[in-house]
């Protein structure tokens, strides 16, 4: 960044600081990755100075023969990645996408029905102080107390109940396959709409190692930069039928002028993702996570549902007798970095919950396997069984900056 550093060192060595935290340290945030090189540069690059109000084709300004170009190469792979009929590229991220679907397809005060919160959910699947629940009657299902696992018939109960306008499957914080014909099952017994938010898992599913909710759901919701590895932003996919009121509502309904350099970066991202070496990727993810989760299983963790099927991890740590918060600060000083989280049934509070989540999108993405999950593992064990030691934590910082420096993060120099 030869200009930031003389127009701005400021900027330029805060940058600097990230760069080597994220090139040194072990990062376990499940929604986190790295985008590669290719990405980054069509992130930062011209189509930032550009604006382009409407969509490929009918465009409010002039000047469109380019973005128009991107944005329809973003919107055919998207389609060929995912097999949907339709495709709008042009959210800003994961909460403006689900709240274009709410504004596009539900009327004000209609009922909706996700996952909550502290199980697993996302704020805007009907968080009561979210828009999503201010804008609309939530009724929140709950994994089952005794398998931390979906339960198929005390949805459906609730959904009989309840009437639901539209149902939501897809969560932050849930390890577990999810199986969208039983939604879908559901939903029509109910007449439903159908919205996936698969942001978590986006990159499992274009990958084949998760099975894709597109043969049942109505309409689909992602991120493009958790396990589809791509910029930070999101999309919509969606049968033809919903194609319009979804298109009316992410413009002029919600946004302005969309981030043309954004959509150029999907468009990288999907053309990565397509490759046969994102399938490996997209494989890779799921063992590492099983191998981590079973090493931590053998070193006495308690994990959300006895383990994982996807990409990520979430551990009650009430037996280890460590608050997730103090496990979190602990662990960031010895350079791995996760988030606490609530566990289901948690009676503890969010700013202060009994579990940590953790994943392995991005220390996949450095070329990481099933010998080096064991050491990320024992890494964890080894902080927590001496949380209050710094001079300990220090001693792991070390070891976890070695380990990482035989892994280099794309596009960046250990
Ligand atoms: N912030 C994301 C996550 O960490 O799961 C959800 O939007």
């Amino acid at each position: 960044m030869p200009s930031l550093h003389t127009s701005d060192k400021q900027v330029a060595d805060i940058l600097d600081h990230e760069r080597k935290r994220q090139a040194h340290g072990m990062e376990l945030i499940p929604s986190e990755n790295y985008a590669s090189q290719a990405v980054m540069e069509a992130t930062g690059s011209i189509f930032t100075n550009k604006y382009s109000e409407g969509y490929p084709g009918k465009r409010y300004y002039g000047g469109q023969e380019y973005v128009d170009q991107v944005e329809q190469l973003a919107i055919d792979r998207a389609k060929k990645l995912f097999n949907v009929d339709h495709v709008n590229v042009q959210p800003y991220s994961g909460s403006p996408a689900n709240t274009a679907v709410y504004f596009g397809l539900l009327e004000y005060g209609d009922t909706i029905m996700g996952l909550k919160l502290d199980h697993g959910g996302h704020i805007t699947h009907g968080l009561p102080i979210s828009f999503s629940g201010k804008s609309f009657e939530c009724t929140g299902y709950e994994v089952d107390k005794e398998t931390g696992m979906l339960n198929m018939d005390a949805i459906r109960e609730l959904a009989l109940k309840t009437k639901p306008k539209l149902i939501i499957a897809g969560y932050t914080a849930y390890p577990r396959k999810i199986d969208w014909k039983a939604f879908k099952e559901i939903a029509d017994e109910v007449g439903a709409i159908t919205m996936a938010d698969i942001a978590h898992i986006a990159g499992l599913i274009a990958g084949e190692a998760h099975k894709s909710p597109v043969p049942y759901f109505d309409v689909i919701t992602t991120t493009t930069h958790k396990t589809l590895r791509g910029p930070r932003g999101a999309m919509i996919m969606c049968k033809k039928k919903f194609a319009k009121s979804i298109d009316r509502a992410v413009f002029p309904g919600l946004q302005g002028g969309p981030h043309d350099n954004t959509t150029a970066a999907k468009a990288v991202a999907f053309g990565e993702a397509l490759q046969p070496s994102f399938k490996e990727y997209a494989h890779q993810v799921v063992k590492n996570a099983h191998t981590l989760a079973e090493r931590l299983l053998e070193h006495g963790f308690n994990l959300v549902s006895g383990g994982t099927d996807n990409h990520l991890i979430l551990a009650d740590l009430t037996n280890k007798d460590i608050p997730g918060k103090v496990a979190q600060e602990a662990l960031d000083k010895a350079g791995i970095t996760l988030n606490k989280n609530t566990v289901p049934f948690d009676p503890r509070s969010p700013f202060d919950p009994s579990g940590i989540r953790m994943g392995t999108p991005a220390i996949t993405t450095r070329g990481m396997k099933e010998p080096e999950m064991k050491q990320v593992a024992d890494f964890i064990n080894d902080a927590l069984n001496n949380h209050t030691d710094d001079d300990y934590l220090a001693n792991i910082k070390n070891k976890v900056k070695d380990l990482c420096s035989n892994f280099p993060v794309p596009g960046i120099d250990n």
